[in-house]
């Protein structure tokens, strides 16, 4: 078998797969984001942040992916909420089945959101779906303005971007308004987010998003139930 079959395989497994998991997420109502972005942009940083602003009640529990070292599931398991950290040794992106097998242990029942850090890449992770309700790409204003032209599958595919280390724009050459405008010539329309996950400035902006897809979930599988 040659490389464009094969590889056309393994995406319609995952496919497959992904579509399972999306259809148990929306059973129990659950919020599934899949943050993307190169390595240290801050989907890490992200993560913290959101886990410090939730309340300790809060029905949340992420899954972090790495080609190696689970530091990044320790940075996140300080804020007391399930962590797994998915290893991938090697590979360049999560798959679905790797979501699913880490669920494993979980009762999804007592979920209402999933935060998926997938491995820091802008190009492999954009082909496999995961499940989830939306991806997410974080961009850093220190990786220049012109990435949503270069790596246009993600802009195309993510929901949101999160434009992030905007306390570094006094320090680096990176014209933000242009950098809005790649990603939107990629993706007319796309929502974009302006923070710093070191100041804090912006957060509140997308956790009002997440909050709000949060309910959007919530009122799907109402809805669903009710039909
Ligand atoms: N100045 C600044 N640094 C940040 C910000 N967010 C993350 N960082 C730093 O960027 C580096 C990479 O962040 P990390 O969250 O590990 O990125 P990840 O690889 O995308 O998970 C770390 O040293 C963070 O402290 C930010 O908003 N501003
Ligand atoms: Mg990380």
């Amino acid at each position: 078998m040659n490389r464009v079959p094969l590889e056309r395989k393994i995406l319609s497994e995952n496919d497959r797969i992904a579509a399972a998991l999306r259809a148990r997420f929306q059973q129990y109502g659950i919020l599934v984001l899949n943050l993307i972005s190169s390595p240290g942009s801050g989907k890490t940083a992200l993560l913290e942040r959101t886990l410090e602003s939730f309340r300790r009640g809060e029905r949340v529990a992420v899954l972090t992916g790495d080609i190696q070292t689970d530091n990044d599931a320790a940075r996140l398991a300080r804020f007391g909420f399930p962590v797994k950290q998915i290893t991938t040794g090697g590979t360049c992106h999560l798959d679905a089945s790797m979501v699913e097998r880490h669920l494993a242990g979980w009762k999804l029942q007592d979920l209402d959101v999933l935060l998926i850090e997938n491995v820091g890449n802008l190009v492999c992770p954009a082909s496999y779906d995961l499940g989830e309700a939306a991806k997410v790409v974080v961009l850093s204003v220190a990786e220049g303005e012109d990435k949503p032209l270069k790596y246009p599958a993600i802009f195309f595919k993510a929901e949101l971007l999160v434009l992030n280390k905007i306390d570094l724009l006094p320090y680096v050459p990176f014209d933000i308004s242009s950098a809005e405008n790649n990603a939107r010539r990629v993706h007319p329309g796309m929502e974009i987010v302006k923070v710093s996950c070191l100041t804090g400035s912006g957060l509140q902006e997308w956790l009002s998003w997440l909050e709000q897809r949060k309910r959007d979930s919530q009122i799907a599988r109402a809805t669903a139930v009710q039909v």
